[in-house]
């Protein structure tokens, strides 16, 4: 029987206070036998999960497409719940309603807030740390109370309590977006925390992204000094009257509680002697509180919360060491992004210190020194990544961070009275909760655990916004995400966690198309005062002023995110939103690259694409040989002296190979965004521009011999995975490469941009021997030597280890873990197809080799359960794929006369096109063997 199941609307699961003025609403399909596919839909809505009356019946739809079809019911009010369900008929069945779902609208006008911003805080020293601001409100509910919502939003981040209970398990909210053109705003469902008469709500307000360290180098204060709170409590009664609490100058504020300081970064103090017993309930007396500040904030940049809130997760118990040194060091034996919470009791003013850090040095001791600034820059002079407790003496206490979170494996405990049981603490790792989607097992155990290392260092580093590393810098490096995106959506479903950031991307482009390198910029850009303060945000990159420092914003490779992220999402999810939101910053960024490549570089006059300068049309034009970047990035065999030489002389030379490569291959993904939005002429222009830029390339760039610019693998590699090398060349290119890594030993010395698509290069050009032995390699550089380290997340740094034995760089960096896709993409073989997204169809195009006897990868497509694996029994291999209902699958293998033969027998329709066999799968589950 053929049933409808996973209804989301706007990509969530019953998602409470959306502003999507004609949400989207998706389901799953899944019944017995093989071959479903939808022939058309229903939906209907109704105001009551009854469905008696109905405010909108789509009748029946002839269309196959059960993902982002637009609700179609009447104009959505703000508050409005809206509950659907859907029913789908096949060529020979017709299910049930399933469902039902719902989602409700949050406050979608500026004239529903009667709420005014309001500031718990007085006048504040901007070069300390701030205690946490409290606010507290005393308000009435009426008997008869049905419904009561709240809509909250804040500078800096908060927690709300009811009547003293804590009113949501988010955290961090609301989020972290370019404040000043989008805020968030939180819908929360109340009505069970209220009861007639006097109830309390109570807010906390800690630093988070708004005032505290973030980025390279530590700023503060990005966007304002004081932090803020607007909020406002809607009270519906049975008789049909509405009440509303909105947060204004009547609100009681003070700092003289507990939260002494709640740095994201810095760390958290909290003194329990100066808890405030009862404080968010009725009855206490506010004693001292003074009144809050109204201030005129302006509330034309609130939106609905539109990505996925940061939840506390895996639990972690630890391991108690006493290090050489003597130091008590907790081991919880993985490295995650999350908090330590811990029960404690002792005499009052006790003060437990917590240092969390991601490793230990060559002798054992706790060390931070890895996780501290880049290399280069001075070590950090004030607490960093630390946590301190004070005990209020009342027995048996216990200690739960809430503002601060860190990246570590270790904790460094001092001054815990008493001994150090490790029942008493409990490490939560703390991540947006993207649902779980992919899985790869394979017959190696250590490959096993390299999909757990990227597994883990994806989570850790997807808190609201995908950033670099947990731990130093903790800021949304557009590179590292444009490099690990494919692989996150094979882990998780990030699509909406993607749209929501990608608009961030957006909201920060400069007006001449350059894209900031970070998105929200950790450049304290958002707040004038401090940039007068401080001088130029930008210090990381320059010593030579902010004019300098702007031109050094839109790296290659990390500008085009703006291109790539989008372009995978939809890949992926088979959305066009995120391509409709982004197609006009796309565009405007290639338009910025197309006019640095017009720029001439007077460096590089002697060089081939100069030679016919003067011409129509030279190639010049098209290689982008001007302004900053950073290359490669990290490349396996640099050491820091050689990067820093190469980074000197950037702004002379620029990267003419790599910027001209992502050009190019953005001008390409730009005209099939075009063409999927139906901008005909776009399209054109762009497949124009993005041929003329390939050949220009291949003019300068690719040589008779198969060389790219040189001897590094990167070249090679970016240049044949963005299909910029001469159809001609490919292999030729594919060749060289290959010997060049086998002469290095099967070493490569690409860097962040390039390695995550060295697999499935080797793989598409007949190389998988090779694949199979970097992959399976134990020397530095290489994924199983970081395994074989101890690591349990991937490092920043091939090398991970300084020559005197000490961890350098980051553990937890996501570029080299983009190999990840290659697990799923290339040995499971499972990729979404252009011509279908979503995974609607689906390539599997399994490779099989390296010594594994078993390989399995699963992912929860948009269209559900897709499984492909392969298992070796002597010569015997078992193809097994399983392929979700309404979404086809190609299945592909290379010719063989042989293999060919074994398959015509189990499927008859089996072709051979040229190089290959292809198998049309229909959804249900197979087997081939061969
Ligand atoms: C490092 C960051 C990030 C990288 C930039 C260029 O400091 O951690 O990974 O994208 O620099």
């Amino acid at each position: 029987m053929v049933r409808v199941y996973d209804l989301t609307t706007e990509h969530l699961k019953n998602p409470l206070g959306i502003d999507a003025v004609r949400p989207r609403l998706s389901w799953k399909i899944e019944g017995d036998g093989s071959g479903i596919w939808q022939t058309a839909w229903q939906v209907q809505a109704s105001a009551k999960e009854d469905f008696e009356t109905l405010v909108w019946d789509s009748g029946k739809v002839c269309s196959e497409q059960s993902l982002y079809n637009r609700y179609g019911g009447p104009t959505l009010r703000s508050g409005e719940r809206i509950f659907w369900r859907v029913k789908i008929w096949t060529e020979t069945e017709e299910s049930s309603f399933g469902g039902p779902a719902w989602f409700e609208m949050g406050l979608i006008a500026e004239s529903d807030w009667e709420a005014k911003w309001i500031e718990p805080e007085e006048d504040v020293d901007y070069d300390s740390y701030q205690p946490a601001g409290y606010l507290r409100k005393s308000f009435q509910v009426k008997e008869g109370l049905v419904r009561a919502r709240a809509y909250f939003t804040a500078h800096g981040v908060y927690y709300f309590y009811l009547n003293g209970v804590l009113g949501s398990e988010d955290m961090f909210s609301p989020g972290f977006t370019s404040y000043y053109k989008r805020l968030q705003v939180q819908t929360y469902d109340v009505t069970d925390f209220l009861r007639p008469g006097e109830n309390v709500l109570g807010v906390v307000l800690g630093d988070g992204w708004w005032r505290g360290a973030l980025g390279g180098g530590s700023l503060r204060n990005h966007f304002g000094y004081k932090t803020g709170f607007l909020g406002q409590l809607e009270l519906v009664y049975a008789d049909g009257s509405r009440e509303v609490v909105a947060s204004d100058g009547s609100f009681l504020a003070t700092d003289l509680g507990p939260l002494r300081k709640t740095d994201n970064k810095g760390g958290e103090i909290y003194d329990a002697r100066m808890e405030m017993e009862g404080w968010s309930s009725p009855g206490f007396r506010a004693e001292g509180w003074r009144r809050a500040k109204e201030t005129d904030g302006p509330k034309d940049m609130l939106i609905a919360s539109r990505g996925v809130p940061v939840r506390c997760q895996e639990c972690f118990s630890p391991k108690v060491l006493v290090t050489p040194d003597g130091e008590t060091v907790l081991d919880f034996g993985q490295n995650i992004y999350g908090r330590m919470e811990m029960a404690v009791s002792g005499p009052a003013g006790t003060a437990v210190t917590m240092l969390f850090g991601e490793s230990l040095d060559k002798h054992g001791n706790f060390s931070q020194k890895n996780i501290q600034q880049p290399k280069g820059m001075p070590p950090y002079t004030e607490p960093y990544q630390e946590n301190t407790y004070i005990l209020s003496g009342r027995g048996k206490e216990s200690y739960v961070p809430m503002f601060s979170a860190h990246g570590f494996r270790y904790v460094q405990l001092k001054g815990y009275p008493g001994e150090v049981k490790p029942e008493n603490f409990t490490a939560r790792a703390i991540h947006s909760a993207c649902p779980d989607t992919g899985d790869f097992v394979s017959s190696d155990e250590t490959l096993n655990r390299l999909v757990s290392n990227c597994r883990w260092t994806g989570k850790n580093n997807y808190v609201e916004v995908p950033t670099d590393c947990p731990t130093r810098e903790r800021a949304g490096w557009l590179g590292d995400a444009q490099v690990f995106s494919k692989s996150a959506a094979d882990f998780m479903d990030v699509y909406a966690f993607m749209e929501k950031w990608t608009l961030d991307i957006r909201a920060e482009q400069y007006p001449n198309g350059v894209c900031c390198n970070v998105a929200p910029t950790t450049s304290i850009y958002h707040n004038p005062e401090e940039r007068k303060r401080k001088g130029s945000g930008f210090a990381y990159y320059s010593s030579k002023g902010a004019d300098e420092a702007i031109e050094r914003e839109g790296f290659a490779g990390w500008g085009d995110a703006c291109v790539i992220i989008p372009w995978n999402m939809y890949l992926c999810y088979g959305d066009r939103t995120i391509l409709e939101n982004m197609y006009g910053t796309a565009k405007a960024w290639v338009e910025y690259e197309r006019s640095c490549a017009k720029d001439r570089n007077p460096y590089w006059s002697s060089a081939k694409w100069y030679q016919n300068a003067d011409g129509a049309d030279p190639d010049c034009d098209y290689i982008w040989d001007t302004k900053y970047h950073l290359g490669e990035w990290y490349e396996a065999d640099f050491d820091i002296d050689t990067m820093r030489e190469f980074l000197a002389d950037q702004h002379v030379k620029g990267s003419p190979w790599l910027a001209t490569g992502f050009f190019g291959y953005s001008a390409k993904l730009l005209s099939r965004m075009a063409g999927v939005l139906g901008y005909e002429e776009d399209r054109r222009t762009y497949e124009a521009l993005a041929e003329r830029i390939k050949a220009a390339y291949n003019n300068v760039f690719v040589e008779a011999d198969g060389s790219v610019c040189g001897k590094r693998h990167a070249e090679s590699i970016r240049a044949l995975a963005f299909g910029l090398v001469r159809e001609d060349m490919e292999q030729t290119v594919a060749d060289r490469l290959n010997r060049m890594l086998i002469e290095n030993g099967y070493h490569f010395n690409s860097g962040f941009l390039s390695t995550g698509f060295l697999i499935p290069v080797l793989c598409k050009y007949g190389y998988a021997d090779t694949a199979f032995q970097i992959l399976g390699q134990r020397e530095m550089p290489s994924w199983f030597y970081e395994i074989d380290c101890g690591a349990t997340t991937v490092w920043e740094i091939w090398t991970g280890i300084d020559e005197k034995g000490e961890r350098e760089g980051s553990q937890c960096h996501y570029s080299p873990a983009a190999v990840a896709d290659s697990l799923f993409s290339v040995l499971a073989g499972i990729r979404p197809m252009e011509e279908a997204p979503g995974y609607k169809k689906i390539l599997i195009e399994p490779v099989t080799g390296g010594g594994l006897a078993r390989v399995e990868a699963s992912m929860d497509s948009p269209y559900g359960m897709i499984r492909s694996g392969w298992e070796r029994k002597g010569k015997v291999v078992t193809y097994s794929v399983t392929v979700p209902a309404n979404a086809e699958a190609k299945f592909v293998l290379p010719y063989s006369y042989e293999i060919y033969g074994r398959i015509l027998k189990q499927y008859p329709d089996a072709e051979r096109s040229g190089r290959e066999i292809r198998i049309s799968l229909f959804s249900g589950q197979h087997q081939i063997v061969v």
